[in-house]
């Protein structure tokens, strides 16, 4: 008789007729939270990995190269990030990397739902024992709504979100940048998870017209993450007053400690673009 296998990928881009399959050993956890469906399976080539609403939000085996890139090259840009904000990010991958950056006083941290955090403390202690650190303070709130209440306070903001669908939606619109860019001080920067290149284009392209309406400096960078629709992915600088690469602090990534995949190569690498999109955004 043949070993029944469990095999998953990403469900949303399933129904785009696209689909990364990757093979399960056991289902550690599913649990249905007030927001979306949150699973854990073991799997013999990614390591643990976190799945919610069916789309694959990390694996052991690739985190760093998403939350290296989401954190590092906003933090080794602002010339003081001592007052940082993570919209989303419950795993704890993005606040592992921040704390390593000695300017930083205070990181707030607001994720929407309180499970995944409480998830990822059981199943992912490597990242979510970040949030243990006295410089986190963790608010369990929409972050769109968050930011209503919070103006000209936050030298780096980072959006740590899932896709735009679900509970990450309204992290995704027009007045979310708005938001985004009151709440930052005057030479602030935002970076937010922007999706693929690859697969979703015409989506980065609307959203850089918004983006664009706030923010003097903006700018398109990816990283690679095997296990993420299309094998890559990429985020969105936004900055009131530094440019990413002019502005870089490469001594200060030269310093950080235990990194897999950013180095101050990469960091400048990660803005140049394929030729089909260079002018895109
Ligand atoms: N297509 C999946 C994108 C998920 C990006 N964020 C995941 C959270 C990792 N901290």
């Amino acid at each position: 008789m043949s070993k029944l296998e469990l095999w998953f990928g990403d469900q949303y881009e399933k129904e785009r007729g696209r689909y990364l399959q990757i093979r399960g050993d056991n289902v550690l956890k599913k649990v249905i939270s007030p927001f979306q469906e949150i699973c854990v399976v073991n799997t013999p080539a990614f390591g643990k990995v976190l799945i919610n609403d069916g789309i694959i939000m990390l694996t052991e085996a690739d985190e760093a190269g998403y939350h290296e890139m989401i954190t590092h090259v906003p933090l080794c840009v602002h010339p003081s990030p001592m007052n940082v904000l993570v919209i989303g990010g419950g795993d704890g991958g993005t606040v592992r990397e921040i704390i390593k950056h000695s300017q930083v006083n205070k990181v707030d941290v607001c994720e929407i739902d309180e499970k995944v955090i409480d998830i990822c403390r059981e199943y992912f202690p490597k990242l979510a024992n970040s949030f243990d650190n006295k410089k986190v303070n963790i608010f369990f709130e929409d972050g769109a709504k968050f930011l209503d209440n919070r103006k000209n306070q936050y030298d780096v903001i980072i959006v740590d979100s899932s896709d735009p669908i679900g509970p990450g939606t309204t992290l995704f619109t027009e007045d979310f940048y708005n938001s985004l860019f009151k709440a930052l001080k005057e030479d602030g920067i935002a970076v937010t998870q922007l999706e693929s290149i690859f697969w979703h284009a015409d989506f980065i392209k609307s959203t850089f017209g918004f983006i664009k309406k706030f923010f003097p400096k903006s700018f398109y960078y990816y990283t690679m993450v095997p296990t993420y629709p299309s094998g890559m992915i990429g985020f969105s600088f936004c900055s009131k007053k530094y440019h990413p690469i002019e502005n870089f602090i490469a001594e200060r990534a030269n310093q950080l400690p235990s990194l897999k995949y950013y180095h101050s190569g990469i960091h400048r690498a990660a803005f140049t673009l394929p030729a089909f999109c260079q002018n895109i955004f």
